[in-house]
């Protein structure tokens, strides 16, 4: 049966786990049911929410306090019949998770589609496969840096600053996210211009990397936005997905005009995911429905840097956005925020080689600057993928011994 099963995390204070989810799977589809006439229960049958499962997670004091009520932690499975909704994720999410989001003390952990609903997924185009073909890298980790400081500064900086970060050997150089439409840099200025640093660097060092534009702007003009940057030469699309919907995402993913990747950047999920009690598990958000949408790349903050995410969660985000599937090929993992070459042990250890290394003031605040830092992060890579500690590769590496004096490290 062509269904989406919703796995809830509820904090629970009746006492009565198997109401409350019979209560949902009825509010969510058909109403009220057992008062009806045995006719009508006939005809609805198709309809109606059924309940998977119900565990008992025990008692959680701590919840408890936080919520000033006694309650009790369950894990709730419900199965929404797909013939209730349109095979899009607006519809889906509204059907499982729509008026009890707010709740308040319901969490959606996870969503699994039937493979009828789940074919109405892009998944990505090009994946990590895709975007090692464009860069002939295929046996290391990517390194990617960030603009910084580019608001109020004009094309001839942005140039500059592009230039430096590839001659330090970074493979992606993505925009700042807060870098929106504007008269000093404009989105095709921005592409036509770095397109020709990008060559120039090409030509002069054999060096190839990719840059990230952001695509902004009003959600019906992105699209033809989009379209325009591939016909002027752009690599990658960076989208701020939350500030839009996933199912904008979906849209520009679909779009066989759009022949580039697109990178997701996790601005403005915050707002949906950190709560214990209510909103979206991370690795439903950040993972699995970016990946079904089509992202190609995936940030979102490491367990080290400034806005840190627990391990466990970055993790199954990685998992989710890499792990075997017939339908999709996988996203890369970007962890990122605050990171620094002295991370790196750590975030090849967590995320493996098929993940992204991303830093902005990790690159830019190197005593020698982003060619330093670049250079810096590729020398930390290279030293983990030969089995050296930083400090013993760092005899030979110069900028990864300064960036190592000043951000220190952590060996794994
Ligand atoms: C989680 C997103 C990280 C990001 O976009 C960004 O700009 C990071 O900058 P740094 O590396 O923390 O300076």
């Amino acid at each position: 049966m062509s269904e989406v099963i919703a796995t809830y995390l509820v904090h629970n204070s009746s006492g009565n786990l198997e109401k409350k989810a019979e209560g949902i799977a009825l509010g969510l589809t058909v109403g009220s049911w057992t008062n009806l006439p045995k006719l009508e229960q006939d005809q609805l049958k198709k309809h109606k929410g059924r309940v998977v499962s119900v565990d008992q997670v025990g008692t959680d004091n701590r919840a408890s306090h936080y919520l000033g009520k006694q309650v009790k932690k369950g894990i709730i499975k419900i199965a929404y019949p797909s013939v209730n909704f349109s095979a899009d994720l607006p519809a889906v999410l509204t059907t499982t998770f729509g008026k009890l989001s707010l709740d308040g003390e319901v969490k959606l952990l996870d969503l699994e589609f039937s493979s009828e609903v789940k074919s109405a997924f892009p998944g990505p185009k090009f994946g990590i496969n895709g975007i090692r073909e464009k860069l002939g890298v295929f046996d290391r980790p990517l390194v990617m840096s960030i603009f910084k400081g580019v608001i109020g500064r004009d094309i001839e900086y942005l140039k500059e600053q592009l230039r430096e970060q590839v001659l330090g050997g970074v493979n992606i150089i993505k925009d700042d996210e807060i870098l929106f439409e504007n008269q000093l840099t404009p989105f095709e200025t921005r592409i036509t211009e770095g397109r020709k640093v990008l060559d120039e660097v090409y030509r002069e060092c054999g060096h190839r990397a990719l840059y990230a534009v952001n695509l902004t702007g009003r959600t019906f003009d992105l699209k033809e936005k989009a379209r325009k940057a591939v016909k002027l030469g752009a690599d990658l699309l960076l989208f701020n997905v939350f500030a839009y919907g996933i199912d904008v995402l979906q849209s520009l993913a679909e779009d066989p005009q759009v022949s580039i990747p697109i990178m997701a950047h996790p601005a403005v999920s915050g707002t949906l995911t950190p709560s214990e009690f209510y909103g979206f598990s991370n690795k439903l958000l950040l993972g699995k429905l970016l990946r079904y949408a089509g992202a190609d790349l995936v940030l979102f903050p490491s367990p080290y840097g400034s806005v840190a995410l627990e391990r466990e969660q970055t993790l199954a985000i990685a998992t989710e956005l890499t792990k075997t599937d017939e339908q999709f090929k996988p996203s890369f993992p970007v962890p990122s925020a605050g990171i620094h070459p002295g991370l790196v042990p750590l975030l090849i250890n967590d995320f493996g080689q098929d993940s992204v290394i991303n830093a902005g003031g990790g690159v830019h605040g190197h005593p020698d600057g982003a060619i330093g830092g670049g250079k810096a992060f590729q020398s930390a890579v290279d030293a983990v993928l030969s089995g050296k500690t930083l400090v013993e590769f760092a005899k030979n590496s110069p900028e990864l011994k300064k960036a190592i004096e000043l951000w220190g490290y952590k060996e794994v």
